[in-house]
């Protein structure tokens, strides 16, 4: 994170450095919609820019998996402005999207990690995540990377825009500034994953619920622990477990709710309620001075808070080292998994 933000985060100026934004500044401004499309992990990242460009710049967003984009025929015009969302720039259905909408006449910004890659390439401007080498198959601190790249987007183009004001901007600022401390704090709940992951680690099914901004996250963590330890889960928005998943809820299903403060706490406090009613297993995240979901979850983790907007960062580490965790508790491979490769080429 300290990466991506070198150089491009000037708090102290009120500054944020984005070549690619500021070159492209008219199309984005004057944009009818944005379209995001990724794969897998980058459109969990998506799905988190949708919820943040929404918020600070009033342009509608939609989020497509590329694989589905590339295929049905979707309507595009000039108007429209695609950010491509690929961790390798090398996904064979991302790199396809690209190329369909750029032949319609889309402007196309990229989010990639590997400098020169193909589909950074195809792309009008971009911004690089510098996240460094992902060594593992699966995505991890690329994710983070790529919605702090969205962050910084959201705000200069909010800013930009003047849907967002000033004070809102510079506190925003300020606090996402703070987020590589966070990072680090939050890492140190390590041991308390590897702890949990213990208790979970012979678990055949797992259901992650999140609210706004952590549903995507709710989304990631449950693809996480599929792809590197093998147990099958599901991310959902808590508001829809009343619409079907509560079925599955017993003694038997882990439920990890991610809890942060925000202005949804009292509603997945609800939630939460109705799966300890039904005796689901809870590990709630959550913020450090937490007292309702606390009180009732079977464990929890503690994080720092943060911005809403900036959750999405924290909350996705404790759940990834979970996976971790239990990968390596059930003697799985966690950075080569079965069937998986590192750039879906084909
Ligand atoms: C997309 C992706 C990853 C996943 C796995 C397969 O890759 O779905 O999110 O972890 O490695 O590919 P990319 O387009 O972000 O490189």
């Amino acid at each position: 994170i300290r990466d991506t933000l070198r150089g491009r985060l000037l708090p102290e100026q009120g500054l944020i450095n984005m070549r690619g934004i500021d070159e492209y500044k008219e199309k984005f401004l004057n944009a009818n919609r944005i379209i995001i499309v990724g794969c897998g992990t980058s459109w969990h990242a998506g799905l988190v820019g949708e919820y943040m460009i929404e918020d600070l710049v009033r342009i509608p967003v939609e989020v497509e998996y590329a694989s589905e984009f590339r295929y049905r025929n979707p309507l595009i015009n000039e108007k429209d402005v695609v950010i491509a969302i690929s961790q390798s720039g090398e996904t064979a259905d991302t790199l396809a999207a690209v190329k369909l909408a750029k032949s319609m006449g889309a402007t196309i910004f990229g989010i990639c990690n590997v400098v020169g890659s193909s589909i950074a390439r195809e792309t009008h401007a971009g911004a690089y995540t510098h996240a460094g080498p992902e060594i593992g198959v699966a995505s991890t601190k690329a994710f983070t990377a790529q919605i702090t790249v969205l962050a910084l987007m959201a705000l200069k183009l909010g800013y930009m825009k003047g849907t967002l004001s000033e004070s809102r901007y510079m506190r925003l600022l300020i606090e996402l500034n703070s987020i590589p401390e966070k990072v680090e704090e939050t890492l140190k709940c390590d041991p308390i994953t590897r702890y949990l992951a213990e208790i979970y680690k012979d678990s055949n099914n797992a259901l992650y619920l999140g609210r706004g901004y952590n549903f995507p996250v709710a989304l990631e963590g449950a693809l996480k622990l599929k792809e590197i330890s093998y147990i099958h889960a599901e991310g959902y928005p808590a508001a829809e477990m009343k619409h079907g998943p509560i079925a599955l809820i017993d003694e038997n299903m882990p439920v990890i709710v991610i809890a942060p403060k925000s202005d949804q706490y009292d509603k997945i406090f609800s939630n939460v309620q109705e799966v300890k009613a039904r005796k689901g297993k809870i590990l709630a995240i959550v913020n450090h001075d937490d007292e309702d979901i606390a009180s009732i979850a079977d464990h929890i983790i503690e994080v720092p808070e943060t911005e809403n907007i900036f959750s999405p960062i924290i909350n996705t580490i404790p759940l990834q080292l979970l996976s971790y965790h239990i990968a390596l508790l059930r003697g799985c491979n966690v950075d080569q998994p079965r069937n998986l490769a590192k750039s879906v080429t084909v």
